[in-house]
């Protein structure tokens, strides 16, 4: 920690901290207003990535932390650099991924006097995250990150927002008494104050499992954030429970696992939405239970589990890290379950969708699958549109951290920068994104911090002319097209304007051959020209 009676820069003090506490990269880009704050980067040896548009600083550090597990860092300027980072803050926010959002602002004197630059982002940002802290003097700058980073340490997930007016970084800090402050700060910090559950309840869970003849587990992404993977995986094997996961818990069990029956919910596999209705008890771990999910649930007791009270629900709320509670519950004698997972495997684990099309032009789920085949043992990022839903459908997830999406909120544009972040975390593994030719054009500008790092990128263009998904819906509900039809500009040219290597392929069997040379090149761009009429399949009505 903070050497004791110790007068330093507040920036240097923070930055000092921040390196103390593990931080490798800090994804951002700068503006006056948070230019002390570079100034002691300079010097320290956690690492800036220069990202060309501070959407892309979120989008990154929330692809670093979803692949890493660990918390992800994005630094912006005050004002507009600030209001940039909004859609990656949301992204992070609605998926709960663990992200601190470091912002300038102006000199205190001026705040509010709506002098240049001058906004309300603590106000903006409020929404977006777990807790804003707004440094008032160089103390609270100090106390403010140490009570983030502890928030963080205690298994809360989601985004923290530090703003540091430009004054207020360059005042000296003296860091003598900063334990006791940020102790005083953790009490007052709403999300921390909730009374622990797990002790009050856990003998309740334990009858409630014991009596249990059909119980389902189902996980989500708080598994890999509570670093209990393999208690899971144990708690699952020793006691025979089948577990379904939500989309952002994918790969929390590998999808090839005897027990995992694939996500659950409206996109979920047949055997996972019907173990969802039929289940007699559920226990839901680090997941929100969103509407999507539901869709997949039957009248069942649920047991939930999170360290976030806002998103408890369910008959048993418990609030707690994921890893505890499967510690606590690990030793109680269950039924025998196998009669009810032989009931579940009368169902499928798989989606019915046929990939070996011959025809040209090419089927987008035929080139996608290709992409998929090819990139083994890659991290996928996916984006928003018809490519995300093929890749959601075809792809295993045999890993945590190795299929990233925009999930939640789901904005196009995720998938470049997110993969920026997927780089630096995993020097070593490539980054695959699918992305279609509308959601590229919304952060291409990353390709230039993808080719200055030289980063192990392939990126799939799947291009279909059009925002393929709003066409589907309009042929569906509307009487005609409207805007939805977009005339392109040359992919390659734009690859190589950022000196990176390109292809084009439009056939079966060029994807699978063309990323594997991407691999060799990276990196690399793909443009996949697939049919533009084709659409994705509807989501099936569960019974
Ligand atoms: C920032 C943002 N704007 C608009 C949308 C609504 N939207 C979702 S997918 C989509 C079209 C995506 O087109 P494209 O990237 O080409 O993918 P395709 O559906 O063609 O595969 C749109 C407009 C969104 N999700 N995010
Ligand atoms: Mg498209």
């Amino acid at each position: 920690m903070v050497m004791k009676n110790k007068a330093m820069r507040c920036a240097d003090a923070l930055v000092e901290l921040l390196e103390k506490n593990g931080v490798k990269f800090i994804f951002g880009h700068p503006g006056e207003q948070i230019l002390p704050f570079y100034d002691a980067l300079r010097t320290s040896k956690v690492r800036h990535v220069l990202m060309r548009h501070e959407q892309g600083a979120a989008h990154a550090a929330d692809g670093y932390a979803r692949s890493s597990g660990s918390m992800g860092v994005c630094l912006a300027t005050a004002g507009p650099g600030a209001l940039n980072l909004t859609m990656g803050v949301a992204t992070a926010y609605k998926d709960s991924v663990p992200m601190l959002v470091i912002t300038g602002d102006v000199p205190r004197k001026l705040r509010g006097k709506n002098v240049f630059q001058d906004i309300d982002t603590c106000r903006v940002l409020e929404p977006l995250t777990l807790k804003t802290f707004d440094a008032k003097n160089p103390e609270e700058a100090v106390k403010g990150l140490k009570t983030a980073i502890k928030m963080f340490e205690n298994g809360l997930t989601g985004p923290i927002h530090l703003n540091l007016p430009k004054d207020v970084l360059e005042e000296s800090v003296n860091v003598s008494s900063f334990e006791e402050l940020v102790n005083e700060d953790i009490k007052l910090s709403i999300k921390l104050q909730n009374e622990k559950t797990m002790d009050k309840y856990i003998s309740k869970a334990i009858k409630s499992i014991e009596n249990s003849q059909r119980p389902l587990i189902l996980a989500g992404a708080g598994v890999i954030w509570a670093d209990a993977v393999s208690d899971l995986r144990n708690f699952a094997e020793k006691n025979k429970i089948p577990v379904a996961t939500t989309y952002p818990g994918r790969g929390a069990l590998p999808e090839d696992h005897i027990l995992c029956l694939g996500m659950l919910g409206t996109r979920g596999t047949e055997a996972s939405n019907f173990a969802g209705k039929n289940c007699d008890i559920l226990l839901a771990l680090g997941c929100r239970l969103s509407e999507r999910t539901l869709h997949g649930i039957g009248k069942t007791k649920i047991i939930h589990v999170n360290t976030d009270d806002d998103v408890l629900r369910g008959d048993l709320k418990i609030h707690g890290n994921v890893s505890e509670f499967l510690k606590a519950v690990y030793d109680f004698k269950i039924q025998d379950t196998g009669e009810w997972i032989s009931r579940i495997m009368e169902h499928s684990k798989e989606y019915d969708i046929q990939t070996d099309q011959d025809d040209v032009p090419l089927k987008p789920q035929r080139a996608i699958k290709e992409i998929i085949n090819a990139s083994e043992d890659a991290i996928m990022v996916n984006d928003a549109g018809t490519h995300t839903t093929w890749v959601t459908l075809l792809k295993k997830v045999k890993e945590p951290g190795t299929l990233l999406f925009s999930g939640g909120f789901g904005p196009m544009g995720y998938g470049v920068p997110a993969a920026v972040g997927a780089a630096f975390a995993n020097p070593d593994k490539n980054v695959v994104v699918v992305v279609g030719d509308g959601g590229f054009q919304m952060t291409l500008q990353e390709l230039a911090t993808i080719s200055q790092h030289n980063l192990k990128v392939v990126i799939c263009i799947v291009n279909n002319s059009s925002l393929g998904i709003i066409k589907q819906w309009q042929k569906l509900h509307y009487d005609g097209l409207y805007e939805v039809e977009l005339e392109n500009p040359d992919f390659l040219e734009i690859a190589r304007a950022y000196r990176m290597d390109s292809e084009r392929v439009d056939s079966p069997g060029e994807a699978f051959n063309a990323v594997k040379r991407g691999f060799k090149e990276m990196p690399y761009l793909i443009e996949v020209i697939v049919d533009t009429e084709e659409g994705i399949p509807l989501p099936k009505v569960i019974k």
